[in-house]
């Protein structure tokens, strides 16, 4: 543990002043937090970094180094490169996709009568969804559709000798090119145990082949388990639409029973919003001396009931220690993923009370209390009662809340944006494409992922976004980055319409929508690959989602989610820009395979470049080739010498 004098002197470790100030506290409190332990961890193993260690058998450990260029089995760099990565790429998709599946089965439950409160939400968006995927709807009862996609969906997990069905939802030309190349998945499962048995010692050698097969686990994580889990969740607490709220630590309270809901499955989350306006529970809380119930988010979960509920945001990942440190949380409760272990240390020091409530996840010292579908609102209840309960152990000269709050508007699904950009009569895209074809906006950049403390947090996120908009070019975003530019202001229509280009805001402003859209958790990246497929279909840009001017850019993260996200965007044709390598640089062949030989197979490919500013540089330039080749600058550049002609014949 460092001392407080030695933290005294660090530098900012954000752009973002509430973590900042709340570095100071921690300080003061002796609280080590995630900058502390990055910077005992220095220098970070190189073997490790560079993706030569493997530990895949037990003759191993094997490094690759200067004087041993293969493991015992012979194994060379490229091949445990190229296995550690497909490895990553596995584990990401997992998460995704288990999170998927877990809505499939309560929306089962629900069907089932078995739901609890659990109901069908967006009735639209069952039925639309059944019927893309062939399910009859009429004359059906609601439950009975619900039954059935539920069954469909979760059919869609395991091995089936059709390639899944949802690829179906991409554009044509890519799914021919899938297939083309033999990277359409089976199944997402057993997408997830064919990587590792691939990678296992002694199968699959050529760095080529192992990352093709990355790219097909790739897809069943975005095309298919993150897809599943956005529609459901959609069908089952309702399909996003714009509304208000606040974000950063000063959403904070400090008079009302302030509760953390922190992970990433909405279910729960869901029923404590709901839960938070019980007036019985409200009444209880003012007995108990508070004005009220504060749900406020971290990391994901934050993003789904900001999404839905309009819940205020506490924060993104690396500020779940730091609104502990508050001293205002009486409640912090944890599902899965992006939840770090550290927690418990930081909850010993209040008088908060950490909750871990899914039955695959348990951190130690928290209160295991396993959600149950079919009792979620009692749950809900339940917690909120013990919160409030512990609300009288809070110690108020131990509260410091930063008084950093922000407005933001959030909540676009590709329903949504559908709907605003064509007005009353007719719901279509055609505005967003006449503006991206006549060159007023230059493209769109979906920028998404975590923050990592190998970088300023917030910083990238915010001056990568704000480079972008300068530049006529829309940014949609998800997750971790979104919270970033939400602190910022960047997800005020007013901030950042200020901030954007001429001709950005001239569109931003005709058809009402802000130039930075907020468009739910990560796995909600399939919103993104969506928006893609619509402006593809809506026409005027080419035939394939590779030849449209976006991009999509991961400037901060850090987990193997981020590294299938990235994967599956490369895999729909997308150049992806990251703020720092994966851990691919010991071997030239896989590195090269993934900057450049990719995009001559997918048509996407990785850039990788730390300098927000550079890389906002790089995309822009990548998006120019891409109008070049659609002849949509030459067009414009010919209108201009008409004028310029016609003048001079003046
Ligand atoms: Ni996605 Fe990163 Fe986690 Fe969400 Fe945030 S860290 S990969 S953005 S909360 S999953
Ligand atoms: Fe070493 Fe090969 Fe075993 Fe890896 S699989 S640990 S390189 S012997």
């Amino acid at each position: 543990m460092s001392t407080v004098d030695e933290r005294s002197t660090v530098e900012a470790v954000s752009s973002d002043n509430a973590i900042n100030s709340m570095m100071e506290v921690a300080a003061s409190e002796e609280v080590t937090t995630v900058w502390d332990r990055y910077k005992t961890q220095q220098p970070q193993c190189k073997f490790g970094t560079t993706g030569v260690c493997c530990r895949l058998c037990h003759m191993g450990p094997c490094r690759i180094t200067p004087k041993a260029s293969h493991g015992i089995c012979g194994a060379d760099a490229d091949t445990i490169v190229a296995r550690n990565l497909l490895r990553e790429i596995a584990a990401g998709a997992s998460a995704h996709s288990d999170h998927g599946r877990m809505l499939v089965k309560t929306l089962k439950l629900v069907a089932e009568g078995k739901g609890g409160s659990y109901k069908i939400t967006d009735v639209k968006r069952l039925h639309d969804t059944a019927e893309f995927f062939g399910i009859e709807t009429e004359g059906r009862d609601d439950l009975e559709i619900a039954g059935e996609l539920a069954n469909f969906f979760m059919a869609q997990f395991a091995w089936s000798a059709e390639p899944n069905a949802t690829l179906k939802l991409a554009p044509e030309t890519r799914q021919a090119l899938w297939k083309k190349l033999e990277i359409e998945p089976h199944g997402v499962d057993s997408s997830v145990v064919e990587l590792m048995h691939r990678t296992h010692m002694g199968v699959d050698h050529d760095y080529r082949h192992l990352i093709k097969g990355g790219l097909k686990c790739s897809l069943a994580d975005g095309w298919v388990g993150s897809m599943i889990a956005t529609t459901v969740s959609d069908i089952l607490f309702g399909t996003p639409k714009p509304l208000r709220s606040r974000v950063n630590l000063g959403v904070l309270s400090e008079e009302k029973v302030n509760i953390i809901v922190h992970g990433h499955e909405p279910t729960l989350s869901d029923m404590l919003a709901v839960a938070s306006t019980d007036e019985k529970l409200l009444a209880y809380a003012r007995e108990k001396g508070a004005t009220g119930i504060n749900i406020a988010g971290i990391c994901c979960t934050a993003n789904e009931v900001l999404m839905r509920h309009g819940m205020p945001i506490a924060g993104n990942f690396l500020q779940q220690e730091l609104a502990i440190l508050t001293g205002a949380v009486e409640m912090m409760i944890v599902d899965v993923q992006c939840v770090m272990p550290s927690l418990p240390e930081v909850t010993k020091c209040f008088h908060t009370k950490l909750i871990s409530t899914s039955e695959i996840a348990q951190t130690f010292n928290a209160e295991q209390i396993t959600f149950e579908v079919e009792h979620g609102y009692q749950h809900a209840c339940d917690l909120i009662t013990k919160a409030i309960d512990n609300f009288a152990h809070r110690n108020k000269e131990r509260v410091r809340i930063p008084k950093e709050s922000m407005d933001l508007v959030a909540g676009f699904s590709n329903e949504t944006i559908y709907h605003m950009l064509g007005g009353r009569f007719r719901s279509t895209f055609r505005p967003l494409n006449d503006a991206i074809i006549d060159g007023r906006v230059r493209g769109v950049v979906g920028i998404v992922g975590c923050n990592n403390p190998k970088v300023k947090t917030d910083d990238a996120h915010v001056r990568l976004t704000q480079e972008l908009i300068k530049n006529n070019v829309l940014v949609l975003q998800t997750g971790c980055a979104a919270i970033a530019c939400a602190k910022a202001g960047l997800l005020t229509p007013e901030a950042a319409m200020a901030q954007a280009g001429d001709s950005l805001r001239e569109v931003c402003e005709a058809v009402g929508i802000p130039p930075v859209l907020h468009m739910g958790s990560c796995v909600d990246n399939s919103r993104i690959l969506m928006a893609a497929t619509n402006v593809l279909l809506e026409g005027g840009l080419g035939n394939d989602l590779s030849d449209l001017p976006v991009a999509g850019a991961a400037p901060e993260w850090m987990s193997e989610k981020a590294i299938a996200i990235g994967h599956y965007f490369v895999a729909s044709g997308v150049y992806v820009m990251l703020g720092h390598p994966l851990y691919i640089e010991g071997s030239e062949n896989v590195h090269r395979m993934l900057t450049e030989e990719m995009e001559g197979i997918t048509g996407g490919k990785f850039a990788v470049e730390p300098d927000p500013i550079k890389a906002a540089e790089m995309i822009i330039e990548h998006i120019e080739k891409k109008r070049d080749a659609l002849g949509i600058n030459q067009q414009r550049e010919r209108k201009l010498y008409d004028m310029k002609e016609r003048r001079e014949l003046e």
